[in-house]
């Protein structure tokens, strides 16, 4: 309890609350936002503690806070089996959800564990989230957090099997910056776990991200790029004569600043591709343009029904005075999502200079001004310290599985090219989008086991699962090998 670092419970409670919408955000794009309030989606709810070093990389800070985890031993082949380690990323983590994993591990027999994020959710170090605490918030300590976990782990497990000096063969597992994460952790600790899945994995820290906004218009198509293109313009000359009306008919009226509005309506087109719903989208956009509709009309319906509405985004996600709040909430994952952003990885989502879906108001310029401006100055990302660290798409390690979906707009911030000991998978579908490997289709809402059926093409997503249970099935039994040594 030193320097009342500790989160108590009741302090965090609100945050039980975010079942329901897992993350918003900016961050939005990146996380995997599911409806998971069903029980039946999660294998496990049941939250475990245990007391986490605060900072790693200082010899003179003790301090410590609590991080939640969760463990689901249904299909454990006891005490043996493999452990899988499920990375939770920039979201609260109330749960191992019930993806395609399960299918693995009862195929491995495999206990599943996962752990959350620190800062998201309920692992905050601290109630009062300003600049200067969120300090210890880096994709650097949160690999040193799973270390640290994975030792305790497996030393409780031990004791709980009556067991000394037993080793499991551990595999990690991650989506998206999860992704990252799980092959950053095989990176830098490949004693600690005989492989990693690294699905949409954004490894490669990018500043002037333009080809995330090039591959929406490749993911949409010529007619629907088009129809996207036209209503951008229009409602930019439109908010230049009757501002006020336009943002009340996107439900936006609290998006003061223009470029978070810009951001807010970039957004809501790409999450239909990152998410495997392109035709929710396209459809009544393409069929307003050929029916010569009022564009504008047709895109505000998608994006209050949908966006807002079914899929659940709340428009002060894009609010810089909500970034700014320092208060530990339910809807705190936006600002820490930013920070990891504004100091990490980069991954602005500017506008291309030619044939740009979004505007081209979202542009370097705003994404600098948002760091400062919610975090102070003096804070902006150095990508190319992050990538001298990790390697970007560069990366030295080994036994990494790298996996993308064909539209998704993060797969250009992934590893594109196989090799023996980095095989990299493109799962190619029309409703392919982010963790399409671990999530089936559509991507959000989530579906049982990850279920493919949906997939435009079963067969693409069936087949690279194929390569990755072989690559798995063959590095575990390699880790066993070497253990036997
Ligand atoms: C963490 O450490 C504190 C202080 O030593 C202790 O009160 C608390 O019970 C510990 N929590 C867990 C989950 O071990
Ligand atoms: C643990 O192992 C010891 C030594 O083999 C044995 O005496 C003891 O009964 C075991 N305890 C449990 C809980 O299995
Ligand atoms: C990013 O884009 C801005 C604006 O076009 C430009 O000034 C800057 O040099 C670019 N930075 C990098 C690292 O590409
Ligand atoms: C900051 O967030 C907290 C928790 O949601 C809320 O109670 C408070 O009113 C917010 N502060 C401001 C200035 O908006
Ligand atoms: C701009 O994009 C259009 C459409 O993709 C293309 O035809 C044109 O060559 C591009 N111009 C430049 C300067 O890159
Ligand atoms: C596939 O889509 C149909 C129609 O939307 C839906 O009824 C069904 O539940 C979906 N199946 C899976 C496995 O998601
Ligand atoms: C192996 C493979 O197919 N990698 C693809 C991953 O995604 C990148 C970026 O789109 C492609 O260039 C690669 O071909």
């Amino acid at each position: 309890m030193k320097q009342g670092l500790q989160v108590g419970v009741a302090s965090v409670l609100l945050l039980v609350l975010s079942l329901s919408t897992v993350s918003r955000g900016f961050a939005t794009p990146l996380t995997l936002l599911n409806r998971l309030s069903e029980s039946s989606n999660y294998l496990t709810k049941e939250e475990i503690w245990f007391n986490q070093t605060l900072d790693h990389f200082s010899p003179y800070d003790h301090r410590r806070f609590e991080q939640r985890y969760f463990e689901f031993l249904d299909h454990f082949r006891t005490p043996d089996g493999p452990i899988f380690l499920k990375i939770c990323g920039e979201a609260a983590c109330n749960g191992i959800a019930n993806d395609y994993i399960s299918v693995l591990a009862e195929k491995f027999g495999a206990a599943v564990v996962s752990l959350e994020h620190r800062y998201y959710g309920k692992s905050s170090p601290f109630k009062s989230l300003t600049t200067e605490n969120l300090r210890y918030l880096s994709s650097k300590q949160a690999l040193f957090d799973l270390a640290v976990f994975r030792q305790y782990y497996q030393e409780s497990l031990n004791i709980k099997l009556n067991r000394t000096k037993a080793e499991n063969p551990w595999f990690v597992f991650g989506i998206s910056y999860p992704g990252a994460l799980s092959a950053w952790f095989r990176l830098k600790f490949p004693h600690l776990t005989c492989g990693s899945l690294a699905s949409s994995a954004v490894v490669l820290a990018v500043y002037n991200f333009t080809e995330f906004d090039q591959q929406i218009g490749v993911s949409a198509g010529e007619e629907c790029k088009a129809a996207l293109q036209e209503t951008n313009q229009l409602i930019e000359q439109r908010l230049a004569t009757n501002g006020k009306a336009v943002k009340s008919l996107f439900r936006a009226d609290e998006l003061q600043i223009e470029g978070d509005f810009f951001y807010f309506l970039a957004d809501a087109a790409v999450i239909a591709f990152q998410y495997g719903n392109p035709d929710k989208l396209c459809s009544p956009l393409v069929e307003a343009k050929n029916a010569g509709e009022d564009l504008v009309e047709v895109y505000a319906k998608y994006v209050t029904e949908y966006y807002l509405g079914s899929f659940g985004v709340d428009v002060q996600t894009y609010n810089q005075k909500h970034l700014q709040n320092t208060t530990l909430s339910e809807g705190s994952g936006d600002r820490l999502w930013w920070f990891q952003v504004c100091t990490e990885v980069a991954y602005f989502q500017v506008a291309p200079a030619n044939d740009s879906v979004r505007s081209s108001k979202v542009d370097t310029r705003y994404h600098l001004d948002l760091c400062k401006n919610v975090f102070g100055e003096g804070i902006f990302p150095d990508v190319t310290a992050t990538n001298i660290y990790y390697g970007g798409t560069k990366i030295a390690g080994s036994k990494i599985i790298f996996t993308n979906g064909s539209q998704d707009p993060w797969r250009h911030a992934s590893k594109q090219i196989s090799s023996p000991d980095l095989p990299s998978y493109l799962i190619t579908c029309h409703n392919c989008g982010h963790g399409t490997d671990m999530r089936g289709c559509p991507q959000s809402p989530l579906s049982i086991e990850g279920n493919a059926q949906n997939c435009s093409s079963p067969d693409a997503v069936h087949k690279i699962r194929q390569k990755i249970i072989e690559d798995i099935d063959l590095w575990l039994s390699e880790c066993q090998e070497d253990s036997d040594i």
